[in-house]
C-alpha cells in the first residue's frame, strides 16, 4: 500500500456547529477542503480506534464523492475497515445504530440535515465516536483545533469502489464492506416495538397513514419497515426515493416545509396518523387526521405512556429535554417519579446521561425524539413508537393529547425563526441583551414581569464539561419563558430562533391555537428585541 503525504493549507473556518460541520457544497468543493476536516478528525483517534469505521450519508448532492475519498484516506489512516451503507447511504440513526452493533470505533456522517441539497446548497460532516453519538464538546473542540494547525493529509490512491452492490473491497491493505443499509436498523426496531400490534392495527381496515420521507435518506428504511414488515398498504410512504437535491424541497418535517403531507392530513378524508422525517432521517413530525402534535408535547406523552411498548415494559430511567423545549415533559417526569435533565440544544450533550444510565427518552422541540437505544435522534423511531401505542390504546392521536393534557394541563409552545439576518449585527444584538439581562428581574416588559433573566450555562452531570452562552432564558410572572439562541446549524447569515412556551391548567383552555394562546409573550419578545427597528422585520419567517 503506498500511503500519499499531501500537502494542504489551514482554512480558519472549520468549527462545527450545533451538529458538524455545515457548508455550503461550493466551499466543501475546494481542494483540500474536506479533506483536511476527516484528517483531523483521525488526527484526534489513537491508533487503537482505528479499527473499524462506519460511513454513509443522507444522500445529498456531494454524498458520493465524499464517501469515496473518506474511504481513501481511512485505508492511508491505518483503519481496518469500513462498513458503508448501499449507495453511501445512512440515516443518521443507522449510522449510529451500526457503529454500536459492530462495534466500531466511530463513523462519519455525511448530512446538513434538513437544509436543502443540491450544487449550490449544504453539504454536512460529523464524526460521532465509539458510542454511536454526535463527538463530545471536548472533542469536536480538539478536531476543530487540529483543522487551525494542519498541514497535510494521508490518502492512497485506488478506484472508486462500487458501492451499487452489497460486497466486499480491498482498498490498500483495508477492508471496505458495503453493507445493507437497512437491514440492521430494521432488526433493531422489531427488538423495541410490538410489530405484530402495529401489524393489526394496519389489518383492522379502521386506520389508514401517510409516511412523507420527503425525497430523502429515510424513503428505504419506512418503506421496508413500514410497508414490507408492519403490512401497511403500498403508497403509505411518500417521496420515498431519496434524491440528490431532495426534489429541490427542504427536507424539514413541519408544517410549512412539509406542505404536500400537511395538505392531506388537514384535508378532507384524511388518514388517521401522519408522519415525516427529514433529510438524514433523524427528525420526526406526528400529525393526526387535522391535529398537529407538537414536538414538545410528543416527548411528553411518549413519556407517559412508555410502558405500553415492549422496550419500556420495565420503566425509564429519565429523561432529558433541551432547555428551548417546553416544560410539558417535565411535569410527567415528576408524577412518574424520575428525573428530568435540561440540556443545551443538540443531541451531543445527551449522550453521556444515556451512556451513564441517567435517561431512557430525550427530545428537542425541534421535532427531535430519542432514546437509549442509539445515540441520535431517530425519526422512524418515535413514528413506530406512536403507531405502538395507538395500536395498544386504540385511541387517535387527538384523543390521547386530549386526554394528557386534561391530566397535566398543556404546555403552549412556539418557535419563531428570523432567518438570514446580517451575522454581525445579530451578534451584537445578544452581545447588548447579555448586558441586560441583571437589570431585567424586576422589571416589566409590556405587562409582563420579568422573574429570572439569565444567559444558559450547563454543567455535565456526568464529566462536569461546562458549556457557555447556550441561550438566553427569561421568565415571566404568569409563568410564560421567553428564549432566544442563534441556530448553529445555518449556513448563510444568522437564524435567530424565538422560542415562547407558557403553562395552561385551566381545562377550558386546552383547545386554543398556539399563536393565540401565546400572544401576550409574543409582543414582550417584539418589545425587548425590537427586530423591526433592527432588521426591519416584523414577522418571522419560519413558525413551528
Ligand atoms: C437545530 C435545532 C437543534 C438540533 C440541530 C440539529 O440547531 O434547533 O435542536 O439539534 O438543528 O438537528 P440550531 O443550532 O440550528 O438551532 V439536525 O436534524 O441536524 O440534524
Ligand atoms: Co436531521
Amino acid at each position: 500500500m503506498i500511503v500519499q503525504r499531501i500537502s494542504s493549507t489551514a482554512f480558519s473556518e472549520q468549527k462545527p456547529g450545533t451538529s458538524g460541520l455545515r457548508k455550503k457544497v461550493v466551499v466543501f468543493q475546494q481542494p483540500h477542503y474536506l479533506e483536511n476536516f476527516v484528517q483531523a478528525t483521525f488526527n484526534c483517534l489513537t491508533v487503537d480506534q482505528k479499527t473499524t469505521l462506519v460511513v454513509g450519508g443522507d444522500g445529498r448532492f456531494y454524498n458520493d464523492v465524499a464517501v469515496q475519498t473518506i474511504i481513501r484516506m481511512a485505508a492511508a489512516n491505518g483503519f481496518d475497515k469500513v462498513l458503508v451503507g448501499q449507495n453511501g447511504l445512512l440515516s443518521t440513526p443507522a449510522a449510529s445504530c451500526l457503529i454500536r452493533q459492530y462495534r466500531a470505533d466511530g463513523g462519519i456522517i455525511l448530512s446538513a440535515s434538513h437544509n436543502p441539497a443540491g450544487p449550490t446548497e449544504d453539504f454536512g460532516i460529523k464524526f460521532n465516536g465509539a458510542n454511536g453519538g454526535p463527538a463530545s464538546e471536548t472533542v469536536t473542540q480538539s478536531i476543530y483545533q487540529k483543522t487551525l494547525d494542519i498541514d497535510h493529509y494521508l490518502m492512497v490512491s485506488s478506484d472508486d469502489i462500487d458501492l451499487t452492490k452489497i460486497g466486499s473491497h480491498g482498498v490498500g491493505d483495508m477492508q471496505v464492506d458495503v453493507i445493507d443499509s437497512v437491514a440492521d436498523y430494521a432488526l433493531l426496531m422489531e427488538s423495541l416495538f410490538d410489530f405484530e400490534a402495529i401489524a393489526g392495527l394496519f389489518k383492522s381496515g379502521n386506520f389508514s397513514m401517510v409516511f412523507d420521507a420527503m425525497h430523502a435518506v429515510n424513503g428505504p428504511y419506512a418503506k421496508e419497515i413500514i410497508e414490507n414488515r408492519l403490512g401497511a398498504a403500498s403508497g403509505t410512504v411518500i417521496n420515498g426515493i431519496p434524491l440528490d437535491d431532495f426534489g429541490q424541497g427542504h427536507p424539514d418535517p413541519n408544517l410549512v416545509h412539509a406542505h404536500e403531507l400537511a395538505a392531506i392530513m388537514f384535508g378532507e378524508n384524511a388518514p388517521s396518523f401522519g408522519a415525516a422525517s427529514d433529510g438524514d432521517g433523524d427528525r420526526n413530525m406526528i400529525l393526526g387526521n387535522n391535529f398537529y402534535l407538537n414536538p414538545c408535547d410528543s416527548l411528553a406523552m411518549l413519556t407517559a405512556n412508555a410502558s405500553l411498548v415492549p422496550a419500556f415494559q420495565q420503566g425509564i430511567n429519565g429523561v432529558a429535554r433541551s432547555m428551548p423545549t417546553s416544560r410539558a415533559v417535565d411535569a410527567v417526569a415528576a408524577k412518574l417519579g424520575i428525573d428530568c435533565y435540561q440540556t443545551p440544544t443538540g443531541w451531543k450533550f445527551f449522550g453521556n446521561l444515556l451512556d451513564d444510565g441517567k435517561i431512557s427518552l430525550c427530545g428537542e422541540e425541534s421535532f427531535g425524539t430519542g432514546s437509549d437505544h442509539l445515540r441520535e435522534k431517530d425519526g422512524l423511531w418515535a413514528v413506530l413508537f406512536w403507531l405502538n401505542i395507538i395500536a395498544v390504546r386504540k385511541q387517535s392521536i387527538e384523543q390521547i393529547a386530549l386526554e394528557h393534557w386534561q391530566k397535566y394541563g398543556r404546555d403552549y409552545f412556539t418557535r419563531h425563526d428570523y432567518e438570514g439576518l446580517e451575522a454581525k449585527a445579530a451578534q451584537a444584538m445578544f452581545i447588548q441583551l447579555r448586558e441586560q439581562l441583571a437589570s431585567l428581574p424586576g422589571q416589566s416588559i409590556n405587562s409582563l414581569g420579568v422573574t429570572s433573566a439569565e444567559d444558559f450555562a450547563y454543567t455535565d452531570p456526568v464529566d462536569n464539561s461546562v458549556s457557555t452562552h447556550q441561550g438566553i432564558q427569561i421568565k415571566f410572572d404568569n409563568g410564560g419563558r421567553l428564549v432566544l439562541r442563534l441556530s448553529g446549524t445555518g449556513t448563510q447569515g444568522a437564524t435567530l430562533r424565538v422560542y415562547l412556551d407558557q403553562h395552561e391548567g385551566d381545562p377550558l383552555k386546552l383547545d386554543q391555537d398556539p399563536q393565540l394562546a401565546l400572544q401576550e409573550l409574543v409582543k414582550a419578545a417584539d418589545t425587548l428585541l425590537g427586530l423591526e427597528d433592527k432588521f426591519g422585520r416584523s414577522q418571522p419567517d419560519v413558525i413551528t
